[in-house]
């Protein structure tokens, strides 16, 4: 199996994946027992896979799995620079471009494909980030590269901007061994998170987390709304502060450069997006998936946070929409932005509000306002 190894790897390289790493199917049995650690600690989020025997054992996976295939693609790419003044927010890098799933899913088909050709009985199953299995376990055991502090994985000279994924196959190939390497002394990371998500070394609070806390549907906890900044999407500070990030090149796989400036968007734009603008500019990306809805919420948040007047009619507008979660955040903001415009707008609304959460809202906005 060892001239396959070979040939899978050069045949990635051609794809554009420059990460290939290979580990036993053997379960994860460290894994399991942070696992159960964490769920009983509360920090098991809802996008984690339930079941833990799943997430750790890779036969329950794909039973008579021998091997896995770890791919490790790069997606760092040079930021477009857009003109003009207007207040923007910012999406994380793993929601610029392409979606990763669709990338690095179609990638791992054409590695099966490969391993097919050669051994037509091969049994096989790949995934990408919604799989059962730990993607940075399974990258971190098949040598891509070791685990920060900040909980990513690193590698080098590509830094920890890169999208993970894995094909569990029947075969028995050669395994690679993990990278020895750790972090050292650092705590950048720990000190860069804005909520204190990251409480300790690689142990991360999902709830605290201002990715998370951007993608999860519903009220936004008010102790993380000016923590947001003007982020709509992802978070990326723990990862910026990294000192091998600032080594890396900025040369990732061509489907992750942004379309336009959907990563930086115009706050107003986005506050108002109709269901047709969405469509065209985020449901291809990774961001999609969250809906509408979040990312205009995001959008008022934001608003709020640049503390500017110019943004308070938009916001009132926002205080008529039909979701209840779209007008509490413009209040918020609104209480956040203050002024006698903002004010006025606010008394009138709540003389109209009739859902008892949106009139809390803006009940405590008029306290700060
Ligand atoms: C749930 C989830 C989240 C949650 C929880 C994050 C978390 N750290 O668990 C939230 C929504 C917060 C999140 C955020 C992000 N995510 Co996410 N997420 C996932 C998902 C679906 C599951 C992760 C999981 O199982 N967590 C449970 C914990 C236990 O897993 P873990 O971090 O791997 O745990 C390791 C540590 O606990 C470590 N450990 C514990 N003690 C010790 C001690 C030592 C000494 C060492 C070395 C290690 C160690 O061992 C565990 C196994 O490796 C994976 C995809 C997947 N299916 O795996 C993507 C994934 C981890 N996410 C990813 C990304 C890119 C992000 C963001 C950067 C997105 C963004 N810009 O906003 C942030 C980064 C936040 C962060 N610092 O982790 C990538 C990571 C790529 C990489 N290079 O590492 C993944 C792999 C998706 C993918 N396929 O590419 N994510
Ligand atoms: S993604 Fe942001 S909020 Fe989450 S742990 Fe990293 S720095 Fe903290
Ligand atoms: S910032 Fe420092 S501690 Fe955090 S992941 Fe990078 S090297 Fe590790």
């Amino acid at each position: 199996m060892m001239s396959l190894t070979l040939d899978l790897r050069a045949y990635a390289h051609e794809l554009g994946i420059p990460l290939v790493g290979i580990t036993s199917a053997e379960p994860f049995l460290d894994l399991r027992e942070i696992l159960i650690r964490r769920r009983s600690a509360g920090k098991q989020c809802p996008f984690e896979y339930d079941d833990i025997e799943k997430r750790c054992d890779p036969r329950l996976v794909l039973p008579g799995a021998r091997s896995i295939v770890a791919v490790g693609i790069p997606y760092l790419s040079k930021p477009v620079p857009i003109p003009g003044n207007a207040p923007r927010g910012r999406i994380a890098r793993v929601a610029w471009g392409q979606d990763y799933h669709r990338v690095v899913g179609e990638a791992l088909e054409k590695l099966a494909r490969f391993l097919r050709k050669h051994c037509p009985g091969m049994e096989y199953r790949s995934m990408v980030d919604t799989g059962p299995l730990a993607d940075r376990a399974v990258a971190r055991r098949a040598g891509i590269g070791w685990q920060g502090k900040n909980c990513a994985i690193i590698t080098k000279p590509l830094g920890s901007w890169l999208f993970l994924g894995e094909m569990l196959t029947s075969l028995p190939l050669e395994p690679d061994p993990p990278v020895e390497k750790d972090c050292g002394e650092c705590t950048r990371c720990l000190k860069a998170c804005p909520t204190g998500a990251l409480a300790s070394p690689y142990n991360i609070d999902p709830h605290q987390c201002l990715s998370y806390i951007t993608q999860a549907r519903g009220f936004i906890p008010g102790e993380f709304r000016h923590l947001m900044g003007n982020r709509i999407y992802g978070c990326d500070a723990c990862q910026e502060a990294c000192p091998h990030n600032r080594e890396a090149g900025k040369d990732g796989h061509p489907a992750f450069l942004p379309a336009g400036d959907c990563h930086v968007p115009n706050l107003t734009e986005l506050l108002h997006m109709s269901k047709d603008e969405f469509a065209r500019q985020y449901a291809s990306t990774s961001a999609g998936w969250c809906g509408r809805q979040v990312l205009r919420r995001n959008a008022a948040v934001a608003l709020g946070n640049t503390g500017d007047p110019d943004a308070v009619p938009s916001l009132v507008a926002a205080l008529e929409d039909p979701s209840p979660v779209l007008r509490g955040h413009a209040a918020w903001a609104l209480g956040r932005i203050g002024g006698t415009v903002a004010k006025t707008a606010l008394q009138s609304a709540r003389a109209k509000e009739n859902d008892p959460l949106v009139e809390a809202e803006i009940r405590h906005a008029l306290e700060t306002v």
